[in-house]
């Protein structure tokens, strides 16, 4: 059975982490069959994804620590590089990815879901960094990027140092997550919302993915410049044409081409 799970709906396609004996926790094996599946999405039909993990239990419970105890700093190193340069992938994919997370997002799973795009949850979700009580950092990347979406230093290292894990409520509360839906109701919604970013022109949601990210690091000048470049880049399109000529005509039907 796949470890990774792929469906393509209409214009959105789900991932799903099918591993749930073992809370979907990520191993090599995850890991490489995951990159696998982004690397064969269809970018020319696929306009955003979803990511969700099986079972009603976990989004994902972190990375394995079965296999992680008997590492030597090397394979560490190896593993950490490997994770990173995935969820970087993740981050950096020319499409928005929305995390749907449906229970245990711990360690590895919550650096997951924060390489999203977007981070949607169920009531009985629980987020946390338990890497600290397990001897080790964060090395999926929440070090770096907890901080950056909550956007609060001090959150972030209440939250690395302590180990503590916080329910949706609280995620919630501190911008880690967008909206909190019943168990049953969580894909449904994501896929809805994937649904409505899909329905927009795709170059333009691509070119807005890359000015949020692109320009968070880059001095407000560049930022400004960045925005400017890719503002005009869609007047290079048949999409932005579609729009307007659409709204003048006051007409609701549009057809994107992503062109
Ligand atoms: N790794 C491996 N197996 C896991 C993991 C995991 N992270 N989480 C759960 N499992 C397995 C359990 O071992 C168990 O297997 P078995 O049935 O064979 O004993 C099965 O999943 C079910 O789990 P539980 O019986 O423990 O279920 P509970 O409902 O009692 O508890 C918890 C659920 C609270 C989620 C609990 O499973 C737990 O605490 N899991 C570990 C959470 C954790 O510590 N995650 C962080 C791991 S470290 C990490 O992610 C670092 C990322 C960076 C790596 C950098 C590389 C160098």
């Amino acid at each position: 059975m796949a470890l990774i799970q792929y469906a393509v709906i209409g214009h959105v396609g789900l991932i799903t982490i099918n591993r749930p004996e073992a809370l979907n926790a990520l191993n090599r094996a995850v890991l490489q069959e995951l990159n696998e599946v982004l690397d064969a999405v269809d970018l020319g039909t696929t306009r955003c994804l979803v990511i969700t993990g099986a079972g009603e239990k976990a989004f994902v419970a972190g990375a394995d620590v079965a296999e992680m105890c008997c590492m030597n700093e090397s394979e560490a190193r190896i593993f950490s590089e490997t994770g990173n340069a995935l969820f970087r992938k993740i981050e950096t994919f020319p499409i928005p990815i929305i995390a749907a997370v449906n229970g245990y997002a711990l360690g590895g799973g919550n650096e997951l879901a924060l390489s999203c795009d977007i981070r949607i949850c169920s009531e009985n979700a629980v987020f946390g960094q338990p890497e600290a009580d397990l001897g080790i950092t964060p090395g999926f990347g929440g070090t770096q990027r907890l901080a950056r979406v909550i956007g609060s230093t001090s959150k972030a290292k209440e939250l690395l140092f302590t180990c503590r894990n916080i329910k949706a409520e609280e995620a919630l509360q501190i911008g880690l997550v967008s909206a909190v839906y019943p168990q049953i109701d969580l894909l449904t919604e994501a896929i809805k919302m994937a649904d409505r970013i899909a329905g927009h022109a795709p170059i333009a949601i691509r070119n807005i993915k890359k000015a949020v990210n692109e320009g968070l690091d880059m001095p407000i000048e560049d930022a400004i410049q960045h925005e400017v470049n890719l503002f005009g880049n869609c007047f290079t399109t048949e999409d932005q044409k579609e729009g307007m000529q659409a709204f003048l005509q006051k007409r609701k039907e549009k057809v994107f081409k992503n062109r």
